[in-house]
């Protein structure tokens, strides 16, 4: 950072350093508060309503055709949820209208946390 301050600073009156140190400052403080949204599970949680497809147990997932989630800007479509808990499938049939709730964490599948049959 003391490089950089240096290499903008020359083309700069000695004003414009002080300008210049403040994104860095701020880009800082960004990234600090975006590593504690990640360490909260509970801040990105969303309802579906589908129908269930098939069920894998081995994967630990369901594949549902859901109705859109307004929230993420998803359209209704046919994807495959990971499931938190293998009680989740527990009974569970094709055909099946369900409502559940999912997380989504980036770089990770969809996971459904909660669902019941309607
Ligand atoms: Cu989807």
């Amino acid at each position: 950072m003391k490089k950089l301050s240096l290499v903008v600073g020359r083309s700069l009156l000695v004003a414009g350093l002080f300008v210049a140190a403040l994104p860095a400052v701020q880009a800082e403080t960004m990234s600090h508060d975006m590593s504690q949204m990640n360490m909260s599970p509970s801040a990105n949680q969303y309802p579906l309503n589908g129908t269930v497809v098939s069920i894998d147990e081995a994967k630990h997932q369901v594949t549902l055709t859901h109705d859109a989630v307004t929230e993420l800007n998803w359209p209704a479509m046919t994807m495959p949820f990971q499931v938190a808990d293998l009680s989740v499938l527990n009974g569970l049939k094709p055909g099946q209208h369900i409502m559940a709730m999912f997380t989504t964490k980036e770089g990770e599948s969809p996971t459904i946390v909660s669902l019941h049959t309607m």
